[in-house]
């Protein structure tokens, strides 16, 4: 029990009725054709029907047998099905799929059924988690489709195997072994991904190395590429914008330059001779120093396009970021995306997509949705969210991310209709776009339990639900987790739920709250710097929180930077007002006095000492209520878990002392009587130093 299993341990089966069903099934499996992904199907039944029952799962050759359990796709069943069903299977698409009782001869079957071996894939892996979770019912009819069509892990690792902002060892892509040796962990990270529906994967840093794209290192790509493709994953690779002139011996990377262009469409024709499914680039440009279109006077279109127009021919798409902001520009970096995009709408080729983070500045403990979600109409637009808890405590806390995310998915954006959401934008509803794309980046690495931190897995587990429906809500995915993770007991999954639903606002409380972003250690991100001053302003803590004598918070009305203007008029008229705007933004718009009332009667210094204590004070309460589960579950798990929520009891008081004490500098107000008073010694904070944190190289 140390994690590796992920949520597909397969654990006996405790209930008789249900062993007997199942062992039912798994007695007579037929299988309608051989293909890569059925055998995978066969394996992944062989695997369970040992754990569910420490039986053999018994595949028939042919059907004459006493098959129970039928497998195969829609065409392949057809003979068995009515045409009402048929339709019905028909309009689940490509990769939906069906499982439920059938009558062949008047004999009752159960079969798990798609429009292609994918679609049964997903059906099986669903099929197994309702044993699991101890839910399978025989007679009832299951189907299922996925909302979003790219399902997608970033993964932020470079070829030296160093993983950018990952906190769970090094990266899983062994480069240096590669095409020769198979690590059996890439078997086993496709099946959990496909387990989930993630049908992508980008393999590299978004601050790329042009590197990945040599011919040496595409052959590598390619046994990666083969491997994933019967579970339905398509490989995608970053493409550093520069990669012309680095192994293409040419002066410039001018997107209008015919060399260029060449230069990308005989790459690509490369990848595709070894890769014919290959996916497409996610590109970073002109963004934190990468290169891109900018440095020859092109727009992010002119740059997106030419690489789109490559990759097009081979069905290929451009993932094209627009977490963009220059410190050269004298704008609140929160609209520079905005403000570089909007007036690009309706320019892109129809295979590029605009990958979007869920909030303007940068995946921030909590922030306000991004407005270019709902800002333009005719260009792709795709969610980024952040798995690795980069900002969220790294692999030592335990942060639940599922709230966050549904709280940014269920966000009204006004646009383009009166209801239209986060969600029905990404997913094609209301925007109605043609391509559409949810990315995660990452949280794996080497670490045995994958994600360093157990309750990590939840996060990825998570991400590939709400990617497959982004309206599916945060606790019932929690619920499942918990169930595949550690079984439904039901005193154990309902205290588990607790930690985890009450974890992430727990963190916004110590870290960041009532619309504070920013405040992280420089450079390594890992605890509090709310002092960070000096150098590039848009990277110091003093450019987010403004605060002075007189108050704290940015001003992002139209008295300030007007950032607020770049979202719905609904939205500007209720987020304006100070007394109007959800406190969770308070300050995330407002540069508001100390001593301003909030809805509580409390003052605004008051309120932010409390919501500082009470984060800690949840963290305590997480501990505490872990600590009432020793015995029911494994040692293991149990005291890593146990031992972790310690260390983020330290840390949630190192955030909650290190802040409150900075601010109080400039409030000059004292601690209210009611929370525990922040310790220790501003200076003392202020001089730790964390030269060897994780994910970064060190600053000597
Ligand atoms: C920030 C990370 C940085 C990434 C960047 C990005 O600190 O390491 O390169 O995002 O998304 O969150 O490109």
């Amino acid at each position: 029990k140390d994690g590796y299993q992920l949520w597909l341990s397969y654990e006996k089966i405790e209930e008789s009725k249900l062993r007997q069903e199942v062992g039912q099934l798994f007695s007579g499996i037929y299988f309608f054709a051989q293909n890569p992904t059925y055998d995978i199907i066969k394996e992944e039944f062989t695997r369970s029907a040992e754990g569910f029952l420490d039986q053999k799962a018994n595949f028939l050759s042919t059907r004459d047998g006493d098959f129970k359990l039928l497998v195969g796709t829609r065409s392949e069943l057809s003979q068995y099905l009515g045409l009402s069903q048929q339709a019905e299977i028909k309009n689940l698409g490509e990769e939906g799929y069906w499982r439920g009782p059938l009558e062949i001869n008047g004999k009752k079957v159960y079969i798990i059924t798609g429009n292609s071996p994918i679609g049964v894939l997903y059906g099986s892996f669903d099929f197994l988690k309702s044993i699991q979770m101890g839910e399978f019912d025989l007679n009832a009819e299951n189907s299922d489709q996925p909302k979003v069509q790219l399902r997608m892990l970033n993964h932020w690792d470079n070829l030296d195997r160093t993983v950018e902002r990952g906190y769970a060892g090094f990266s899983i892509w062994d480069w240096h072994k590669l095409p020769g040796y198979i690590d059996p962990r890439y078997i086993d990270y496709a099946r959990a991904n496909a387990s989930l529906g993630i049908n992508a994967v980008s393999l590299t840093n978004v601050n790329a190395n042009a590197w990945i794209l040599r011919e040496d290192f595409i052959e590598k790509v390619k046994v990666l590429a083969d491997l994933f493709r019967p579970y339905g994953i398509k490989v995608y690779l970053t493409a550093r914008f520069s990669a012309p002139i680095e192994m293409g011996n040419l002066e410039t990377a001018d997107p209008l330059d015919s060399d260029v262009q060449a230069f990308w469409k005989e790459r690509v024709q490369m990848i595709y001779q070894h890769i014919p499914d290959f996916g497409g680039f996610l590109v970073k440009a002109n963004s934190e120093g990468q290169p891109g279109p900018h440095e020859y006077g092109r727009n992010h279109a002119e740059g997106a396009n030419m690489l789109a127009e490559a990759l097009a021919p081979f069905g290929g798409n451009v993932i094209w970021r627009a977490f963009v902001y220059s410190h050269e520009i004298d704008e609140d970096r929160h609209k520079q995306a905005n403000l570089e995009f909007e007036p690009l709408d309706g320019k892109f080729l129809e295979n590029v997509i605009i990958q979007v983070k869920n909030g303007a500045i940068d995946f921030q403990p909590r922030e306000p949705f991004h407005p270019l979600f709902g800002a333009v109409d005719e260009t792709n637009l795709g969610m980024e969210f952040q798995i690795t808890q980069e900002y969220l405590g790294q692999a030592t806390q335990l942060v639940y991310l599922g709230p966050m995310w549904e709280e940014i998915l269920n966000t009204k954006t006004y646009r383009p209709g009166p209801s239209s959401t986060v969600a029905s934008i990404i997913d094609g509803s209301d925007s109605g776009q043609k391509l559409t794309l949810m990315a995660g980046v990452s949280n794996i690495g080497t670490d045995r339990n994958w994600t360093g931190h157990l309750f990590g897995q939840a996060n990825w587990y998570a991400f590939g639900k709400m990617a497959w429906n982004p309206y599916q809500d945060a606790e019932s995915i929690a619920s499942e987790w918990i169930k595949l993770t550690f079984g439904h007991e039901q005193t154990l999954l309902s205290s588990i739920q607790n930690i985890m639903m009450e974890s992430h606002e727990a963190a916004v409380n110590y870290m960041t709250p009532m619309g504070l972003h920013h405040l992280m250690g420089r450079s390594h991100h890992y605890g509090p710097g709310p002092w960070v001053e000096g150098g590039r302003a848009d990277w110091t803590s003093l450019y987010y929180h403004k605060a002075d004598s007189q108050g704290i918070g940015f001003d992002r009305t139209s008295s300030g930077s007007n950032a607020l203007g770049q979202y719905a008029p609904e939205i500007v008229k209720e987020w304006s007002d100070p007394t109007q705007i959800p406190e969770k933004y308070l300050l995330w718009f407002h540069h508001i006095p100390w001593d301003f009332q909030m809805k509580s009667g409390k003052t605004l210094w008051e309120e932010m000492t409390l919501h500082y204590d009470s984060g800690v004070k949840t963290a305590l309460e997480m501990k505490k209520n872990w600590q009432k589960l020793e015995g029911q579950l494994d040692e293991e798990r149990f005291h890593h878990v146990n031992q972790l929520l310690s260390v983020q009891i330290e840390e949630a008081r190192w955030w909650r002392n290190a802040c409150l004490l900075y601010f109080q500098t400039f409030s000059g107000k004292p601690f209210p009587d009611e929370i525990e008073k922040p310790e220790g010694d501003l200076e003392y904070y202020k001089s730790l130093r964390f030269p060897f944190a994780p994910g970064i190289k060190p600053n000597w």
